[in-house]
């Protein structure tokens, strides 16, 4: 009989932590999720999957930043797959907590790393790496071997993250791999990112809810995927014969704007786009009245202008591919946030 494999999920809260304790359960996995001890947890994910009462989910707490405890959670769980998700991900917060980001994002991880070398180095170590680690634009399209440039804190501290899992597989033999995923968005997303504050939005202002969506630079292009598929990569990853990194992307970019007139035709809304910079407004195309406008409040000190993966190594040696249109995505995002808020309540 085969034994049943041990998977440890840092950041079960988050988006991907609940889609990839999904994936691994129903792959028959007994899965160990961590979330961080505070006066509110919030488990609204894994509970909108119906996944929180699973018998083969474990929910531990634990927090990133303490060595001891890492140690500890590795020696108390046999694990043999470790998918470290937890960060301090958001890139705007990043520019405003820089050292906290510093300590959770890129130091962080490095407690896993000295856990696995100490506990068991056969553990299999999986690092959330990041296409915000390319930043400011050195080649079209981005693949594995595009010089990195971060273009913020964050972006610095999954560098470093990303370095140290790539220097403990080379020191120490230890099975460390890294996804350098680009945008995923589900409707598990948190409403601090762009695709979700816009999608919750558009079903507010199509509810009567809202006025007005207030957004930063609407020039800014992403190549947006689909949570769900990009677990199924991360999972792929580890299943490898040997660790290595890859780029999990589209291929396809789109702005910051394209995907609020996609968003609000997914609700039946017609947008018109008028002025440039911070004059530029997005008006209904049937009455004129103003339903986005730019607020600089929401500018990054520096921006990513464009990114657009490659991920054909992950197609070839993993037979990965992502399959939902950004079309459907968004679709998919805005029926479920019209659902939410026309039943009074929106995560
Ligand atoms: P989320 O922000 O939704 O989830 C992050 C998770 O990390 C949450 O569960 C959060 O817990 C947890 N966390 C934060 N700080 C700590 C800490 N000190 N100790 C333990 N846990 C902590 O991110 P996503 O699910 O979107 O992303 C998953 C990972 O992938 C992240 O590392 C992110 O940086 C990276 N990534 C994401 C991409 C994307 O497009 N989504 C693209 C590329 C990389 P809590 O709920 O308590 O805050
Ligand atoms: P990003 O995602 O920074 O790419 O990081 P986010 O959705 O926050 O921003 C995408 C782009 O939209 C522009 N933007 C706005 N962003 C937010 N959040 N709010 C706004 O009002 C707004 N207006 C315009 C931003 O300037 C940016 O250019 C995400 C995170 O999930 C990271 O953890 C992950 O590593 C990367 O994706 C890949």
């Amino acid at each position: 009989m085969q034994k049943t494999k041990k998977a440890l999920i840092t950041g079960i809260t988050g988006q991907d932590g609940a889609y990839l304790a999904e994936l691994l359960l129903q792959k028959g996995y007994a899965v160990t999720g961590t979330y961080r001890r505070t006066s509110s947890v919030n488990f609204w994910r894994i509970e909108e999957l119906g996944i929180e009462s699973h018998p083969n989910l474990k929910l531990v707490e634990y927090d990133l930043t303490d060595l001891s405890s890492s140690i500890r959670l590795l020696q108390a769980g046999d694990f043999d797959e470790i998918y470290n998700l937890a960060a301090q991900s958001f890139v705007g917060v990043s520019f405003e907590q820089p050292v906290t980001t510093a300590d959770i994002t890129g130091i962080g991880p490095v407690h896993l790393l000295e856990a696995i070398r100490i506990v068991n180095p056969k553990i299999r170590f999986y690092q959330a790496s990041t296409s915000e680690m390319f930043g400011k634009v050195q080649a079209v399209p981005q693949k594995e071997d595009t010089p990195f440039y971060p273009r913020s804190p964050y972006g610095v501290a999954k560098l470093y993250a990303h370095w140290m899992t790539v220097n403990y597989r080379e020191s120490y033999g230890i099975f460390g791999s890294s996804g350098i995923l680009f945008n995923h968005e589900s409707p598990l997303r948190g409403r601090e990112f762009v695709t979700r504050k816009i999608t919750d939005s558009v079903a507010k202002i199509k509810l009567g809810k809202l006025d007005v969506l207030e957004l930063g630079n609407l020039d800014a292009k992403r190549d947006w995927g689909f949570a769900k598929e990009y677990v199924e990569g991360m999972w792929r990853i580890l299943q490898a014969d040997k660790p290595d990194t890859y780029v999990l992307a589209t291929n396809r970019t789109e702005t910051v704007r394209d995907f609020v007139t996609m968003a609000f035709k997914a609700a039946g809304i017609a947008i018109e786009w008028q002025g440039s910079g911070e004059q530029e407004t997005g008006h209904d195309a049937q009455n004129g009245k103003v339903l986005v406008r730019i607020s600089p409040k929401f500018y990054r000190p520096a921006e990513v202008d464009l990114l657009i993966g490659d991920p054909a190594k992950a197609r070839k040696e993993l037979g990965w591919e992502p399959k939902t249109t950004l079309e459907e995505l968004c679709q998919m995002m805005v029926e479920a946030d019209l659902r939410r808020n026309a039943a009074g309540f929106s995560f």
